[in-house]
């Protein structure tokens, strides 16, 4: 493919790989500040997010290019609240939405129609994306300081299972596929 796409679907691979480890970074804060539920819902969105880098880089091998591994940034280990770091993955979540229309700018400037076709499974999944971490800041901002309702919220986001995505573009590569 064109060393220009090629360089943004490396970029992406980093992109999404650090999506995993902050969500995983903040896994572990709220483990470590007790609300187990919300940790499990971030455990299963780091999954999702390596899923996400392991489709960039199935796609550029499938179009046989070769994939470079770009460094990943260390996350914050903390944050102030349940709440800041919910705000915190839904900024994170617009910027990927940012990053893939970018994509999707280069690749129709190129006329790389495959590239294009694949992206249209990201530009789906971002709006769902963006959706699940709006809901959960406004949730919490809705409980504010109540000890209760934060507790509920708790709960219900922990049931919350991995699954791997069915309609996933070009993945997974023997070896990827993991259950719950
Ligand atoms: Fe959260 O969608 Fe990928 O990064």
């Amino acid at each position: 493919m064109d060393p220009k796409m090629l360089k943004e679907l490396n970029k992406q691979i980093q992109e999404e790989t650090y999506s995993s480890y902050i969500y995983l970074a903040m896994a572990t804060d709220l483990e470590a500040t007790g609300y187990k539920g919300l940790a499990t819902w971030m455990h299963v969105q780091a999954r999702e997010e390596k899923i996400h880098a392991d489709i960039f880089l199935n796609y550029i091998l499938e179009r046989g290019d070769r994939a470079e591994l770009l460094a990943i940034e260390k996350p914050p280990s903390s944050w102030l609240s349940p709440l800041e770091i919910f705000r915190t993955a839904y900024a994170h979540e617009q910027h990927i939405t940012g990053r893939i229309n970018h994509i999707v700018k280069v690749a129709r400037d190129l006329n790389d129609n495959a590239t294009l076709n694949m992206l249209q499974w990201f530009v789906e999944e971002q709006v769902e994306e963006e959706a699940n971490a709006s809901e959960a800041v406004q949730q919490l901002e809705i409980v504010g300081d109540d000890g209760r309702g934060k507790l509920m919220i708790d709960r219900e986001m922990g049931t919350r299972v991995f699954a791997v995505p069915a309609s996933a573009p070009y993945y997974p590569k023997p070896g990827q596929a993991t259950g719950a």
